[in-house]
């Protein structure tokens, strides 16, 4: 949930050297980047420095991320026509240097390396909107207007992602997270037809071909919360909408829960932020399953002392 970043002085250091992409695409400097919460936070898993947006790079497609803006993506599509000409390469010749990174990472590490990539619906919206978006106009369109060519570019998409999974596999991460940020955005019928579906192929075919656990977050998507379940993958990433003890109900125990801090309590003085974490710890302190996480990433103006101070306290958390 993008432990590193900006509200990092460390990193803040780092991006005044490279660009966020430069980090990205350099071994050895994203490598650095994934070190800095395990030493400054001693959290207990490390996530792969990196974006979901990488993959883009598989479909030659140009993008960049502009400062104080967001990602901007090159060429956005805007029809069936743009779809068809769509091919990917390998993650193995186009991303080979995440794996690099994770390579490296290995050896430095004494805890879990967690991989991760965005679900289809989610980078599909970010290539046909060609950037971040609040509405998804162009999207909703898009699929509505032309319901073939979207799932035509699903469907390349989840290929390219499981390609890029087992890439991160086989470079030895611990588990993959796999992230919907913005399937919470569709309606009952099109997040069946336009986002689960795909999340169903992905999590089917890593019950074929995973070794290593499959974390599935679906943002805003707590209404959703029985389709996901009924996916089965081996853990299940809410954000602080829902309630995760009233997902267990419905949840086995085999598949682990993991969330949900609401991010946006980290402004508060640490007392608060204090007690409402434990109020989180205590609601899910009997469940073996339970993963303490956020409800998702953590913005760059929230001081580090408030971050440091919530680690500590749900290290030290005895129920
Ligand atoms: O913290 C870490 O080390 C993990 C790396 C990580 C992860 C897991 C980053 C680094 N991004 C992500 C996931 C990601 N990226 C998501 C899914 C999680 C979520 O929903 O928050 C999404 C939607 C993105 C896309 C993205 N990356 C945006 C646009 C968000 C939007 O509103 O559309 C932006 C601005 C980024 C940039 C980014 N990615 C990561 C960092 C540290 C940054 C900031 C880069 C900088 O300016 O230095």
């Amino acid at each position: 949930m993008r432990q590193a970043g900006r509200y990092m002085p460390e990193y803040r250091a780092l991006r005044q050297k490279a660009s966020f992409l430069e980090l990205c695409r350099t071994p050895e400097l994203a490598a650095e980047v994934t070190m800095l919460p395990i030493d400054l936070l001693d959290v207990d898993a490390a996530i792969i420095f990196s974006d979901i947006l990488v993959i883009l790079e598989l479909f030659g497609k140009e993008f960049d991320f502009i400062e104080g803006h967001g990602p901007k993506i090159e060429n956005p599509i805007s029809t069936p026509e743009a779809v068809k000409l769509l091919e990917a390469r390998d993650a193995k010749g186009g991303l080979q240097y995440v794996a690099q990174a994770i390579r490296l990472l290995l050896p430095r590490l004494k805890v879990p390396l967690i991989g991760f990539c965005g679900a289809p619906f989610t980078i599909a919206s970010y290539m046909i909107e060609g950037g971040s978006s609040r509405e998804f106009h162009k999207t909703k369109n898009f699929l509505y207007t032309h319901p073939d060519a979207m799932h035509q570019l699903l469907t390349k998409i989840t290929d390219a992602t499981i390609d890029y999974m087992l890439l991160q596999q086989e470079a030895g991460v611990a588990a993959i997270q796999l992230f919907d940020s913005w399937a919470g955005v569709l309606g009952f019928q099109a997040f069946h037809s336009f986002s689960l579906r795909y999340l169903d192929r992905i999590v089917r075919q890593w019950h074929r071909i995973g070794k290593v656990p499959l974390i599935l977050f679906a943002r805003k998507a707590g209404l959703f919360a029985q389709d996901l379940v009924q996916l089965r993958p081996s853990a299940l990433s809410f954000d602080e909408q829902t309630s995760l003890s009233q997902i267990r109900m419905i949840t086995p125990e085999n598949i682990a829960l993991q969330g949900n801090l609401d991010p946006e309590l980290l402004y508060a003085p640490i007392p608060i932020i204090q007690k409402e974490a434990t109020r989180l710890l205590q609601e899910m302190s009997d469940d073996p399953g339970f993963i303490f996480n956020l409800g998702h990433g953590i913005k760059p103006d929230i001081p580090f002392s408030h971050v440091k101070a919530l680690v500590d306290l749900v290290k030290n958390y005895r129920s």
